[in-house]
């Protein structure tokens, strides 16, 4: 394998909005990121994701774009921008940015233009379809709820839009759109940006036919996901945006790609692949509560061992993919992953050590590195997300009373992602000086920053030390190019593996469950423990005893 600039980095995810807000009014800014740089730094961060910054509407937090080389006034100038470039290069950090190609905004001057006049050029830059018989031109339900296609008023025209009606979706078989989405890219590339994480790219591809399914709904609708399973053809569309853009820069893509077909995976990833990398959220689904099959949390969390192990198997001779426990759609993963004997500082820290030395390239989120944890919100209004507004009202509409809805949110909000970052315990954690755009959580005066570099056991200073390790001279290329081995896998409760690189082997066990576990396992006869994330130091020839949730790592 050709070794790349990227291998062995660690990268870390900025929402913007909520990191750090240096003006007083209440939103985070690009002033504030490069304020933290230096902790990031200190954190061992090489890479940093930012969710977008571009010009938005904002109704789905800056994933609707309205002008692709403007940074959006609430964040900042472009010489803010310029200047944390510089600032980032000076400490040998990466910066990535978040590109949101499969739809912009209805804002943006390209469907404004295309509005008024549907059969024009700007038209074609969409997708724009007549109704059938009085009904949008096909069931689809986009992922935001209610019909994918919205209604050009005076018109017979419906236009598309897979995410919310303010985000119209792209049509990529208009040569003269690509040309203009390429020359974008190529614009930050050439400003220094070092690479991408690819929004929801997968739904780039439509069946032009824009056939209806059975309804999987009372609405008679049916997810617009349904046609992305079914059409061919991303591929070339990937690989052609590969070679006019990413490829020529040398630059780093991350993908979010959701419903990939089977056997894809080496067309996506790997030496020749469409990416550099994309997420692994294989155990996504293993948390839907929705989903009853599974059982209780600890059920999951045993499920979850398979799945993860099946997916570092898979992509074992064909590339890296980007281990990930949190993002900006997701609730924070102690509340999400961990069963109520591990929401603790011990289960964090076994979550991390898992994920972070797992083959593949760690993403870390914003708070996720001092344990922030899911916000409770007193009603709807406190709520911001669009999907999460969604969803309450479907609650509301099928008979759950307001509690019930908003204890629904509280479990499964994006928003539990988006509370401010808690840097001190000052008023709204340090974040502003102003009044936070989305509530500050409670807890910041426990959980925070400050407090958390002044201790020796915290959650922060533990994932200080876990992310050294994994960058450390002596274990960075095991821990970038060795190989991943299941041990123990059957063995429910324990999730224990071994990366392996010439005659080098570095072992993680973790205790999954809440009792006790003994392990059959010789590591530590003449061994060394690395890391371990409890002060019981566990000893023993041919087999050692884990508390609940320890983790140790071993040589
Ligand atoms: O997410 C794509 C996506 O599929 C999500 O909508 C996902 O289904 C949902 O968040 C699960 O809760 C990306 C961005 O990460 C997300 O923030 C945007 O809202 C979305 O694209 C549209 O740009
Ligand atoms: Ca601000």
């Amino acid at each position: 394998m050709n070794k790349k600039w990227w291998h062995d980095k660690v990268a870390y995810q900025i929402y913007p909005k909520s990191f750090r807000d240096t003006n007083g009014d209440g939103i985070g800014d690009l002033k504030g990121v490069t304020e933290k740089l230096d902790y990031l730094k200190d954190l061992g961060i090489d890479i940093i994701w930012l969710s977008p910054i571009y010009q938005s509407p904002f109704v789905d937090e800056g994933y609707d774009i309205s002008d692709y080389y403007q940074i959006d006034e609430a964040f900042g100038t472009m010489e803010d921008f310029d200047t944390l470039l510089a600032e980032a290069k000076k400490r040998d950090m990466h910066i990535l940015m978040d590109l949101v190609i499969n739809h912009c905004s209805d804002k943006h001057e390209w469907f404004q233009k295309a509005l008024k006049d549907p059969e024009g050029e700007y038209g074609d830059y969409f997708y724009f379809r007549k109704g059938k018989d009085g009904n949008p031109p096909s069931n689809y339900r986009s992922y935001f709820g209610g019909s994918a296609w919205e209604k050009v008023e005076g018109s017979d025209y419906y236009y598309l839009h897979m995410f919310a009606k303010e985000q119209p979706d792209l049509n990529w078989n208009n040569e003269k759109l690509l040309k203009e989405l390429y020359d974008m890219i190529n614009w930050w590339l050439e400003k220094g940006v070092s690479g991408f994480r690819i929004d929801a790219i997968i739904n780039i591809k439509k069946d032009p036919d824009f056939e209806s399914f059975e309804p999987d709904g009372l609405d008679g609708l049916a997810w617009v996901w349904r046609m992305v399973e079914k059409v061919e053809g991303v591929g070339e569309l990937l690989e052609d945006l590969k070679k006019n853009t990413f490829e020529r820069y040398d630059a780093f893509t991350v993908a979010e790609v959701f419903n990939m077909k089977e056997n894809e995976l080496s067309q996506f990833i790997g030496e020749n692949g469409h990416f550099s990398t994309m997420f692994d959220f294989s155990a996504h689904p293993v948390f839907d509560k929705k989903k009853k099959p599974y059982g209780s949390t600890a059920a999951r969390l045993e499920i979850m061992k398979h799945v993860l192990f099946q997916s570092q198997l898979k992509c074992e001779n064909v590339g890296f993919m980007a281990n990930v426990l949190e993002n900006h759609d997701c609730p924070r993963c102690i509340d999400r992953y961990l069963p109520p004997y591990a929401q603790n500082d011990t289960g964090a820290k076994m979550l991390g050590t898992i994920s972070l030395l797992f083959r593949g390239i760690p993403f870390l989120y914003q708070g996720q590195e001092i344990g922030m944890r899911n916000c409770r919100m007193e009603s709807i209004d406190d709520y911001d997300d669009i999907g999460t507004r969604w969803e309450y009202q479907t609650a509301i509409e099928a008979g759950a009373t307001e509690e019930e809805a908003l204890e629904a949110c509280y479990h499964s909000s994006r928003d539990n992602a988006r509370t401010p970052m808690q840097w001190d315990d000052s008023p709204n954690a340090g974040f502003t000086t102003g009044n936070p755009w989305l509530k500050t959580n409670p807890n910041y005066k426990e959980i925070n920053v400050k407090a958390q570099l002044q201790e020796e056991d915290s959650i922060l200073s533990y994932y200080k030390e876990l992310v050294a390790l994994r960058r450390s001279p002596e274990y960075r290329e095991i821990f970038t190019y060795g190989t991943f081995l299941p041990v123990l896998e059957d063995v429910q409760g324990l999730l224990a593996y071994e990366r392996r690189l010439g005659d080098k082997s570095i072992f993680v066990f973790a205790n999954l469950s809440e009792k006790e576990i003994t392990v059959r396992h010789n590591v530590l006869a003449g061994g060394r423990i690395l890391l371990n994330n409890l002060r019981e130091i566990p000893t023993g020839e041919d087999e050692f005893t884990l508390k609940s949730c320890q983790v140790i790592v071993a040589l």
